[in-house]
């Protein structure tokens, strides 16, 4: 087993990583760039070390320098975490020359998922049911023609060397087809390098389903359940539960005998997830392999009971998988919240600055992973997630419920946060009808909002502002616990006072 792992990465992702590695006894080794000196990843690992400015192609993203940390510090593997070099071959085949082991598939398994053409050309190979359409480039507006009257309007034109939805336009008639078609050719060589485009019939109205798989290094492969990504804005995940509310034992085991086939088939090794559209008959189709640990994996820890980033680190030090199929069971319901540092009344923008109060939630069902703290500095550099409030209960009306509850306690000064898109998802009657698919959210936010607050939010609200008024002073002077402490007194006394008005 591993006695020392770098952590080549940041934010929260690094801190769940590093307290994997602490429950292990495996020593923690992380990287900052200037601006996270402060950071809770830095605070908390065994041993932290400077590798350059924020930009991070400076930092994060540099290879030369990541893999001079792992050797200066004798780490013997490399956790990569999600986003940044989690899907880069090249930093994959690096760790591997530099003897330190990557956590996570090889170079190989990554570049046979990297291309939507290639993965599409091998999924045909191993049967998997994928979008109707062609499984790599039209060559000429007339292949596009004939593939489009084969397949039926409305087709979607996908970028191959694209995904996140960069690069895709969907067609519903023949004669926008050919605008369409040079349009998202020159897109596509614009933002990729690659013209390629390929065209699949357009499912209307999809929900984005993902099944977790996991494979050791001795051939054994099984798939954790899967996850409802639907709830997305702008390509972005917003809100991530598990079970699917429409996966029955049935279609779960078909998605996942599917999602298994898929990671074999690119001698898939360690933690990956399989994307499905599934349209309004429950039909499921091959999207794409992301070959990383998720942002989203704490649903499925949950109702599974398995810990991902235990199981990798095992995986990848060459143990075998502990369980096989038949040992996997699901049970509850988990919904995940990103908070992100965005100001929701100012279209989302990101908004960095010094947390100067932080309440957060806990108690029963309520997990939070989080890379803040109070003091801490949000800086603008990075993507703005600061944290996952996820909630689990024995089903999902009451994950739903301690959501609501640990959401209602959630109180974040200085900066602006998405909670309060939380609270008016988890409010709305087609989310709690489970009628999700990937146009809910944008459906949502174009409604007027019911600006009816319930009490309790008025009230915390009130509270909220009275102490951070009250406190407002004594905040910098009294630093992190102490104003913490005084803020729940003071945050208890102004409740009981509002209660007995
Ligand atoms: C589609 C689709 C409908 N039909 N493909 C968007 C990002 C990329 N991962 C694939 N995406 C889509 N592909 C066909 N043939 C609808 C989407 C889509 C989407 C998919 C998953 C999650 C959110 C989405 C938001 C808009 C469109």
């Amino acid at each position: 087993m591993f006695k020392k792992i770098l952590i080549a990465n940041r934010g929260e992702i690094a801190v769940r990583v590093l307290r994997a590695c602490h429950e292990m006894g495996i020593a923690a080794v992380v990287v900052y760039s200037d601006v996270d000196r402060a950071s809770l990843h830095v605070r908390k690992a065994d041993e932290a070390y400077p590798i350059g400015a924020a930009a991070a192609r400076e930092s994060y993203l540099n290879i030369p320098k990541i893999l001079d940390v792992a050797k200066r510090s004798g780490a013997d593997a490399v956790h990569p975490g999600y986003g940044f070099l989690s899907e880069n071959a090249k930093f994959a085949q690096a760790c591997a020359d530099a003897g330190v082991k990557f956590i996570g598939p090889t170079a190989a398994a990554m570049e046979a998922m990297g291309s939507k053409t290639r993965a599409r050309q091998a999924m045909e190979k191993a049967g998997v049911p994928f979008v109707p359409g062609t499984s790599r480039g039209v060559e000429s507006f007339e292949e596009a023609e004939q593939v489009a009257a084969r397949i039926g309007y409305p087709v979607m034109l996908k970028a191959a060397a694209g995904g996140g939805g960069k690069g895709m336009r969907l067609v519903d008639t023949r004669e926008q087809l050919k605008s369409s078609l040079d349009a998202a050719r020159s897109e596509a060589e614009r933002s990729f390098g690659d013209s390629e485009v390929y065209i699949e019939k357009a499912i209307v109205n999809p929900r984005h389903i993902e099944m977790q798989v996991l494979a050791d290094e001795h051939g054994n492969t099984v798939y954790l359940g899967e996850r409802e990504c639907s709830l997305q804005r702008r390509h972005q995940k917003v809100m991530e539960e598990a079970p699917s509310p429409i996966v029955d034992a049935d279609m779960r085991r078909r998605m996942g005998e599917v999602a298994v086939r898929v990671a074999q088939a690119a001698a898939y090794t360690n933690a990956g997830t399989v994307e499905f559209l599934v349209d309004e008959k429950k039909n499921f189709y091959f999207l794409e392999m992301n070959t990383r640990l998720q942002v989203e994996h704490p649903v499925t820890e949950l109702i599974t009971g398995l810990d991902l980033v235990h199981l990798q680190i095992r995986i990848a030090a060459g143990e075998k998988l502990p369980f096989t199929q038949k040992d996997v069971s699901i049970r509850g319901h988990a919904i995940e919240c990103r908070i992100y540092a965005e100001d929701p009344d100012n279209n989302y923008f990101p908004s960095p600055g010094k947390i100067t109060l932080l309440l957060a939630p806990s108690g029963p069902g309520i997990r939070r992973d989080s890379g803040m703290y109070e003091g801490w500095n949000v800086p603008i550099d990075y993507d703005p997630l600061l944290a996952k409030l996820i909630g689990y209960g024995s089903d999902r009306e009451q994950s739903i419920a301690r959501l609501a509850r640990a959401l209602n306690e959630y109180f974040v000064g200085g900066i602006k946060t998405n909670i309060s898109l939380f609270r008016r998802i988890l409010r709305d009657a087609d989310f709690r009808a489970a009628k999700l698919d990937t146009g809910f959210l944008d459906r949502m936010l174009k409604r007027p909002e019911d600006k009816r607050p319930n009490s309790k939010e008025a009230e915390v609200a009130a509270i909220a502002a009275g102490m951070f008024a009250a406190l407002g002073a004594t905040a910098s002077a009294a630093g992190g616990d102490a104003v913490e402490a005084a803020a729940l007194s003071k945050w208890k006394e102004a409740s009981r006072r509002e209660a007995l008005r």
